[in-house]
């Protein structure tokens, strides 16, 4: 074990004489040091190492550390991890376990932390890609020693819900991002089945669509009613005839649980009360404009599934909606934080109210609510924040 070594080299620590010669006798005998069915050495020289990084997800992160530290003062740590990612950058394949790395030279245990580190990273953003898969599954599966989706679902004693099995089943379609003529076929689709039930009600596009993405993970629309009361009812009829086109390959619908009596919310809303669905849509190529669906082998199946987010407000409370699913999040979060801050009023999705006169202000626009809020008005396309 030369992790003290590794150790005290790293912080710098002079090493006595004796200790020194007593190493260099050392790491001449076991120069090769096993690792797994190939021995490694500790010498690039030693090393066979072509362009094929298999593991350059560390080796830049080691890189990007090291012109970090290069900067600062503290240079001591550099050559260790110049060498642990050219030790990683010979390996003939990726590591996946902190285990892999035992037995590597070069690789002390500070070396090891940054790996656990851009490992846990990795698997989270993997992980939480998924439909239906946020941080706690994440981190609950990682510290199950998963680190593949492959492995997720080959382990039988993982339970998986529905919205997950849903996520996993058509997580190629869906991690690929929706152009923007998909995202308008989506809403033709949608737009045709609402006016079919209702003739007056109106459909808007939210979401980073509306603030100018050519390309987004889902699509947002707020579907609205003039009757009042009416728009719960039109969202289930909607679904219903998504189902009954046979394109609605998964829906999560969430009833309303807003209650006008009980707002403003004092807390920050995670999400808001109206009624909306979480869909799987199947969308025919033929439907999207511009050449169909983006250049993909897997479209040859002639359709694909993309996610999409339905929302159904009442009509008074649409401005505040459109303000909130319009995003981006940290934009919202920060319009939130001034009303709060510098205005003394509470801002959700579903009203703003003034602290200091206690009343609820009434908007038609967002740019009421900006106005109510003594801002100058953002547009969408400006909002990417
Ligand atoms: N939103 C909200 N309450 C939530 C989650 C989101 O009010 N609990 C708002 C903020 C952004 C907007 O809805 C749309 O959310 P996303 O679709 O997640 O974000 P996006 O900006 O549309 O990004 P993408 O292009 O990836 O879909
Ligand atoms: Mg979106």
């Amino acid at each position: 074990d030369i992790s003290w070594f590794t150790e005290s080299m790293q912080a710098g620590e002079p090493v006595p004489v004796e200790t020194r010669h007593r190493i260099q006798v050392w790491l001449t005998e076991c120069q090769l040091i096993r690792w797994g069915p190939i021995r490694v050495s500790q010498y690039a020289c030693q090393r066979r190492t072509t362009l094929d990084n298999r593991n350059k997800i560390f080796t830049d992160a080691f890189e990007v550390l090291v012109e970090h530290l290069e900067f600062s003062d503290s240079k001591g740590p550099c050559l260790a991890f110049k060498r642990a990612a050219s030790v990683l950058k010979s390996l003939p394949s990726t590591l996946r376990h902190l285990g892999d790395a035992d037995g590597l030279p070069c690789l002390g245990e500070h070396c090891r932390d940054v790996l656990e580190a851009i490992q846990c990273v990795i698997s989270h953003q993997l992980f939480t890609s998924v439909f239906g898969v946020g941080p706690k599954t994440a981190e609950k599966w990682y510290h199950r020693g998963l680190r593949t989706l492959q492995e997720v679902v080959s382990q039988p004693n993982v339970h998986l819900n529905k919205m997950q099995r849903a996520g996993l089943l058509y997580y190629r379609d869906i991690s690929r991002g929706i152009s923007r003529a998909e995202a308008d076929a989506v809403g033709r689709i949608i737009a045709e089945t609402m006016h079919c039930i209702s003739p007056s009600a109106t459909m808007t596009l939210t979401g980073g669509f509306r603030r100018g993405k050519a390309f987004g993970h889902d699509v947002d629309y707020i579907l609205s009613t003039p009757e009042s009361g009416a728009e719960e009812a039109l969202l289930l009829r909607v679904i219903d005839r998504l189902r009954y086109q046979g394109i609605l390959l998964y829906c999560d619908y969430q009833e309303s649980t807003f209650d006008k009596e009980r707002i403003p919310c004092r807390r920050f809303e995670a999400m808001d009360h109206f009624p909306k669905c979480f869909l799987i849509l199947k969308l025919d190529a033929m439907t999207v404009e511009d050449g169909g669906l983006q250049n993909n082998p897997e479209d040859q199946r002639g359709w694909r599934a993309v996610r999409v987010d339905l929302v159904a407000p009442p009509a008074d409370r649409y401005a505040y909606t459109l303000l909130g699913w319009t995003g981006s999040t940290q934009f919202e979060r920060d319009l939130r934080r001034f009303a709060r801050l510098e205005r003394g009023m509470l801002l959700d999705n579903h009203a703003l109210y003034d602290r200091n006169k206690s009343i609820l202000l009434p908007a038609k626009t967002e740019e009421d609510i900006f106005a109510h809020l003594g801002l100058e008005y953002i547009e969408p396309w400006q909002r990417n924040a």
